[in-house]
């Protein structure tokens, strides 16, 4: 199903007044603190979050899996959910495919589909974190550290089958994240298992053409519990720089031990110029996949913060791959990537009204009290007016969530899928 402009601007015009109203009083004020507001709106409007070829359907869990109805079973379903999410968000404006997944069947109708509703197609994603059904050997025991070479040769052969795959449809990167590692004392050589993938990488990096980048995630624990291969930034970051100059680290929220300063790494890497792509979603314990903003939206904004820094003052950074990399068992999946969209946006706003200048004055002089003063004071402000007039400026939805209530999306996809259908993924 797709959304049209004029029943999106219908479900507009009840919310005009009020948006106008506080959107008015905001930019009052935001203009007597010196913002340049159409700056700013220009570059809420200019942020695109790729979505996930497996965010669609419900998240499973490894105790079970609730399905929700009317989820898409074709990719081709799946670029209309991701059209009926940027229609109304503005924000969603790329796919990010995981490969075997969503192998597309053909490329000419999805090139066709993804054009006609503006998605662009983002990073592509290998999995050798599971076998595949006719494969010759076994991940159990890893893939591209695997002890055994010709296991590590069919993982890196999966790599550059994807990148194949996305260049045919436009994409610029790859991304790979592995579960190599170990679950108990003794099993793997550390050095062995990290040599061996470090070669295998360096092999699938000889496979990107020359306009791709490959961005190498990290994560600390599960599927292993003893220990991962890449377990951490410092890992991925050698890696990179082993490969070459491509090569980036990709971080993702939830892979990270409690407490962890994100925000820090975000810095550190960019001050490098190594940070290649960014997976957001939020967590209390683990790698969560809950709605992004949902737990820790301070921490959120302050990473947003070293983000928008590094943005304006490290041309040696490429621009990042943004991805939401969350799913789950209890919402509706578009209900909850819209949550997500809004909340990502929300948070970046709040950085872009981050003093920088002043920020640093205070820094220079050690005034601790303004330093927290000028943080606070920004993620404070209530953006949201902004978020709606970005919205607005580019025909989407005043309110995204009550608009895909309203207009019965879901309604409508169970009417057109039926109830039972099921979307690829975990
Ligand atoms: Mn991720």
């Amino acid at each position: 199903m797709r959304l049209t402009k004029n029943q999106i601007t219908d479900q507009n015009k009840s919310g005009l007044d009020s948006h106008q109203d506080s959107f008015d009083f905001l930019s009052e004020k935001l203009a007597k603190n010196h913002h340049d507001i159409d700056q700013i709106l220009t570059k809420i409007n200019a942020f695109q979050v790729a979505i996930p070829s497996w965010a669609l359907g419900a998240g499973g869990t490894r105790f079970g899996r609730f399905s929700f109805f009317g989820e898409p079973s074709s990719i081709e379903q799946k670029i209309d959910d991701i059209g009926v999410i940027h229609s109304l968000t503005q924000t969603a404006g790329a796919i990010s495919l995981h490969i075997p997944w969503d192998k597309p069947s053909d490329y000419t109708a999805i090139k066709q589909k993804a054009d006609e509703l503006n998605i662009k197609f983002d990073a592509v994603n290998s999995n050798t974190f599971q076998d595949q059904k006719d494969a010759k050997k076994s991940y159990k025991y890893g893939s591209l550290s695997n002890v055994n070479q010709a296991v590590r040769e069919q993982a890196i052969q999966h790599n550059i089958d994807v990148i194949g795959i996305g260049d045919k449809l436009g994409s610029e990167s790859l991304t790979v994240w592995l579960a190599d590692g170990s679950c108990f004392p003794g099993q793997n050589n550390f050095q062995t298992a990290l040599q061996n993938t470090q070669d295998s990488l360096k092999e699938i990096y000889k496979s990107l053409p020359s306009d791709w980048s490959m961005l190498i995630e990290y994560k600390p624990y599960e599927p292993n519990f003893y220990s991962t291969v890449i377990q951490d930034w410092g890992t991925s970051f050698m890696l990179a720089n082993a490969c070459g100059d491509r090569a980036f680290t990709l971080v993702d929220l939830g892979h990270h031990l409690p407490n962890t300063n994100i925000e820090q790494i975000v810095s550190i890497l960019m001050l490098k110029g190594k940070l290649g792509g960014f997976h957001f979603n939020d967590s209390k314990f683990g790698d969560d996949d809950l709605t992004v903003g949902s737990i820790k939206p301070y921490a959120l904004f302050l990473i947003f913060n070293e983000l928008v820094y590094g943005m304006q003052n490290n041309p040696q950074n490429p621009d990042l791959a943004w991805m939401i990399d969350a799913s789950h068992n209890l919402k509706d999946p578009l209900e909850d990537l819209i949550q997500s969209l809004e909340a990502i946006q929300e948070a970046y706003a709040k950085a872009l009204l981050v003093d920088q200048q002043t920020l640093r004055t205070a820094q220079l002089e050690n005034d601790v009290v303004s330093c927290q003063e000028i943080l606070q004071g920004a993620y404070r402000t209530d953006v949201r007016p902004l978020l709606e007039k970005a919205r607005l400026l580019s025909g989407g939805a005043l309110n995204p969530i009550e608009a895909y209530r309203k207009l019965d999306v879901r309604g409508k996809l169970i009417d057109e899928r039926g109830k039972n259908t099921t979307a690829t993924g975990l």
